[in-house]
């Protein structure tokens, strides 16, 4: 699939110390990259809606991660998916009365324009599951082969050949010992999650309420795709983030990035699939996840409809500059709620910062790059590097400076770090 336009970065003086992290399943701080070159696999939309401040609060998360690491003097190699066949997209073309594959096409598209405005480095390879459908069925008939997956008969789906009866297929849970361990979850705290986020807890005939599905078999008026052995169908979510993972990552992935709503059972799921296809220990190092983000007290999220759409607030005229100022602002493991008054902080702070860079000297700039480089490689602690900013800006503005190189190296390290141009 097409992505976007990659903005440009600017090159900086130095670079940054080690990037360390908060991985969701140590609970631990730990270093992000294990080597020069660092694998990141970030779980992309579904698109049935538009992309709203909570998915761009993930994408720029883990865009600023990417620009750490890039400015620590590592190359990073993105991947990420789309959601483009799952039962939300299907039942809102249904009620919107459009083909389930024009909605995602112009959702993406919406999200494509949102990435380049907010100026998110796109991935280095950006797969729709549809496209990538081929690329699942052999994964799944190996995990049936080797006993990892089981087919359960599902005599309400369109008949197989001969009138056989077409099967779905479940990775069975009982047989990964690792199971739980991304997570680290209770077996009851897990089935609630498994219920409420798009899983099956009683399909009756399933081994365990935990088995996630793989594979769908084709029900009438449903879109479905050659399973070779397994039957027409569609696959389930997790196999395709771990088939596009294994495909154009490799095992094991430096880091698996998500909103938290993706702990359980998606990355737990998913990296059941990948150990178990690649006969691996581990699926990725490292797990970093973004806090919700909500609205009117509750999460931001296109079932509940409680959006505030990124693609709104252009139309209104709101400077991308200052919808990535205000997500910014905020860690990525505290959760937060929009209001009126994050954008009123973004808008004056920008105002704020261009004053001071339009001068034409001001405060040496060299100390305050490092402290944007140290706050963001300590587990990307965006808002205290905005806060270094604002204080040479504040210096700026009050007391000037003879510096006349200050205010464009100021410019460049906020435009390559902090994805901010101003
Ligand atoms: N397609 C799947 C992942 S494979 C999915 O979760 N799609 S999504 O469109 O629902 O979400 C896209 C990304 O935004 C996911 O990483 C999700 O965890 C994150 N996300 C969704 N809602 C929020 C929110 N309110 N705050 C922060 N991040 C969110
Ligand atoms: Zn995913």
């Amino acid at each position: 699939m097409r992505s976007w336009p990659t903005p440009f970065i600017p090159q900086l003086p130095g670079r940054a110390p080690q990037v360390r992290v908060r991985d969701t399943t140590s609970g631990e701080l730990r270093p992000a990259a294990s080597g020069p070159t660092v694998t990141l696999y970030v779980c992309g939309i579904t698109p049935y809606d538009a992309t709203h401040i909570g998915h761009a609060a993930t994408y720029v998360t883990f865009d600023l991660l990417g620009r750490i690491l890039r400015d620590g003097g590592h190359s990073v190699r993105y991947v990420q998916n789309i959601t483009d066949i799952d039962d939300p997209l299907l039942e809102r073309a249904e009620r919107d009365g459009v083909a389930w594959d024009e909605l995602a096409t112009r959702e993406v598209a919406l999200f494509r324009e949102d990435m380049t405005a907010l100026a998110v480095i796109p991935p280095d390879e950006y797969l729709g599951a549809v496209e990538s459908i081929p690329t699942f069925v052999g994964p799944i008939e190996q995990l049936v082969r080797e006993g990892m997956a089981y087919a359960v008969p599902a005599p309400d789906a369109v008949d197989g050949a001969g009138g056989a009866v077409a099967r779905d297929v479940y990775f069975d849970v009982t047989r990964d010992p690792a199971f739980g361990g991304v997570s680290n979850l209770d077996e009851a705290q897990m089935l609630e999650l498994f219920a409420e986020r798009g899983g099956d807890p009683d399909r009756p005939g399933k081994r365990h309420r935990l088995d996630p599905l793989l594979w769908r078999a084709h029900r009438e008026g449903e879109p479905h795709w050659d399973g070779a052995s397994l039957g027409p169908g569609r696959p389930g979510w997790h196999i395709e983030c771990a088939c596009i993972a294994l495909d154009h990552l490799g095992v094991p992935i430096d880091i698996q990035g998500g909103g938290t709503d993706l702990i359980f059972p998606h990355h737990e799921a998913s990296a059941a699939h990948a150990r178990a296809v690649s006969h691996s220990e581990t699926f990725a190092r490292r797990y970093v996840h973004q806090a919700m983000v909500g609205l009117d007290g509750e999460k931001m999220s296109k079932s509940k409809g409680n959006l505030v759409l990124v693609s709104a607030l252009r139309a209104e005229g709101v400077d991308p500059a200052v919808i990535r100022l205000a997500l910014l602002a905020h860690h990525h493991s505290t959760e937060w709620v929009w209001t009126d008054d994050v954008l009123e902080e973004a808008t004056s702070r920008l105002a704020t910062w261009r004053r001071a860079l339009a001068s034409d000297g001001g405060p040496a700039a060299e100390q305050t790059v490092e402290e944007i480089r140290s706050h963001l490689a300590d587990d990307l602690d965006s808002p205290r590097a905005l806060e270094a900013v604002d204080r040479w800006a504040a210096q700026a503005l009050t007391r000037g400076g003879e510096h006349p190189e200050a205010p464009r190296l100021i410019a460049r390290a906020v435009d390559a770090l902090l994805g901010v141009r101003v």
